[in-house]
């Protein structure tokens, strides 16, 4: 076959892969018309039952933080902004186009021997975290310009060749542990400026030892973040999408379970690896790679039906776009407490985490919106938490007031949409067992009275729940009906089907 054929069928099936990957974040999942033999599939089970994975299922909100020497420039140098040059604040190393400075490439790969971030406090931000209510957090060890937060032995890019020195990583994982926040360790398997990196399949002999290289470069660093930080729970894999990786399907196999064997209880995301046919997130035969759905970045599900009872997390930026510091947010729509309350509350009611980005400064500092952000959300969460944390996904038709979360018997609506007559509607199918017997406001633990509906709609196959709410109590912000579910205190009568 010649190399053009060639070439085009290999930019072919890396778009097919592409495809079916987005196509399983902007509807409901594809399902294979065929079943396929499938080696490189699951290494665990779809619904892992141990404690480590139902801690995780009980998250709900999580903080990202993003962090390396990015954070110096923040998406501008000497005065002139990378935006619209660079994709985003921490891909600042790719500036292109009319803007980028003379001699980037090389002053960004530079930068390490001014990054000394003064104000850097791994407590601080840990007590920030737990005050807004996170559960976990992500943390980047390694972006994809290869600088390593932790003093690796496997690469002098590293934290101890900058002024800083220390182990950031040993700080902030022993900081969150310490707060009660579970660690997870954002790992970027490529890395723009390695030796023996590279983006394309290795073909030839020398390619393959040279990227052979870098696979056995990636499980040592792995394996030693595992050494060095064994609190953590689990990795949170990006820049796996290149054909050199996917097409090492076997060694990044036989990777998960190493690392898994050698730390029992590790959690690992769908982003990690692909099958032998490419298939990444999930296998040929529509069954998840690793432990969550690692694909909602920046969107969220339309609906429940559309996660197939998968675990997942939603990763989210603040700004439209841009993880890692960004100085100027001037121009930008940048999320409020509101719409991100929003967010958490699809998530959760969807069965997913939802994990906010944080992307600090070169000195340490969190931006001020973010600290802003935190304060409001951590706020919200400590009245109305207990409609977050350990919920799950209540089997009722959805609200337009708001989003349903259930645990055990309790059901709870955060409403984000008041109605302009005061009364909260619960709809309820009419064949359900269980019902809303009594509410209250989270806000007030003001007692509501719950009164039966039937409205008789015919072909109406719900009945209805009303809840008044006080005409005195006022809210700009989302408030929580919390509501006990028994019985059905009143049974809806059968009525003769309308004539015409
Ligand atoms: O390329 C990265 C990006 O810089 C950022 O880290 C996000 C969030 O994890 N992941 C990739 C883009 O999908």
């Amino acid at each position: 076959m010649n190399s053009t054929i060639r070439a085009s069928l290999v930019a072919a099936f890396a778009v097919a892969t592409t495809m079916s990957a987005v196509g399983q974040w902007t509807g409901p999942k594809p399902k294979p018309t065929e079943t396929k033999e499938v080696k490189y599939g699951p290494i665990t089970p779809a619904k892992r039952t141990d404690k480590d994975m139902e801690a995780f299922r009980n998250y709900g909100l999580g903080q990202f933080i993003h962090w390396g020497v990015y954070a110096i420039p923040g998406n501008e140098w000497e005065g002139v902004s990378a935006r619209g040059g660079a994709a985003a604040s921490e891909w600042i190393r790719s500036w292109g186009g009319n803007t980028v400075p003379k001699d980037w490439k090389n002053t960004y790969d530079n930068l390490y021997k001014q990054f000394n971030p003064k104000s850097f406090d791994a407590k601080a931000w840990a007590k920030q975290a737990k005050a807004m209510g996170a559960k976990y957090m992500i943390f980047t060890t390694k972006h994809h310009d290869g600088f390593a937060l932790w003093p690796t032995k496997f690469s002098d890019y590293n934290i101890t060749k900058s002024p800083y020195k220390r182990d950031i990583v040993k700080e902030v994982v022993d900081a969150y542990t310490a707060e009660g926040i579970d660690v997870y360790l954002y790992f970027s398997v490529l890395e723009w400026n390695n030796p023996n990196y590279m983006g394309k399949a290795p073909k030839t002999d020398e390619e393959k030892a040279q990227f052979g290289k870098f696979l056995t470069y990636t499980k040592n660093q792995l394996m030693e973040l595992l050494d060095n930080y064994p609190a953590v729970k689990g990795f949170w894999f990006d820049g796996t999408w290149d054909q050199s990786w996917i097409q090492s399907y076997e060694f990044t196999y036989q990777l998960e379970k190493d690392l898994r064997a050698k730390h029992p209880g590790l959690i690992i995301g769908s982003r990690f690896r692909n099958d032998e046919h490419g298939k990444r997130h999930f296998d040929s035969n529509g069954k998840i790679l690793g432990d969550y759905e690692q694909g909602w970045e920046r969107k969220l599900p339309g609906s429940f039906e559309w996660l197939d009872g998968n675990d997942w997390d939603a990763v989210m930026t603040i700004p439209p776009n841009g993880w890692g510091y960004m100085k100027d947010w001037s121009g930008l729509y940048t999320k409020t407490s509101n719409d991100l309350l929003d967010m958490l509350m699809q998530s959760v009611s969807m069965n997913g985490n939802f994990v906010l980005n944080f992307g600090p400064d070169g000195q340490g500092m969190m931006h001020p919106g973010e600290d802003k952000l935190a304060k409001e959300i951590g706020d919200w969460m400590r009245v109305n938490s207990e409609a977050v944390y350990g919920v799950r996904h209540a089997d009722l038709p959805s609200s337009k007031l708001g989003y349903y979360t259930q645990k055990g018997d309790v059901l709870y609506l955060t409403v984000f949409n008041r109605p302009v007559n005061n009364s909260i509607r619960i709809a309820v199918p009419k064949k359900a067992t269980m019902a809303p017997i009594d509410a209250m406001l989270l806000k007030t633990k003001g007692a509501l009275t719950v009164r039966h509906a039937d409205i008789g709609l015919d072909l109406d196959k719900n009945t209805y729940y009303d809840i008044e709410l006080p005409t005195d109590f006022q809210s700009t912000e989302p408030f929580v009906l919390k509501m006990k579910l028994g019985q059905p205190q009143s049974k809806s009568d059968k009525l003769m089907d309308a004539k015409m």
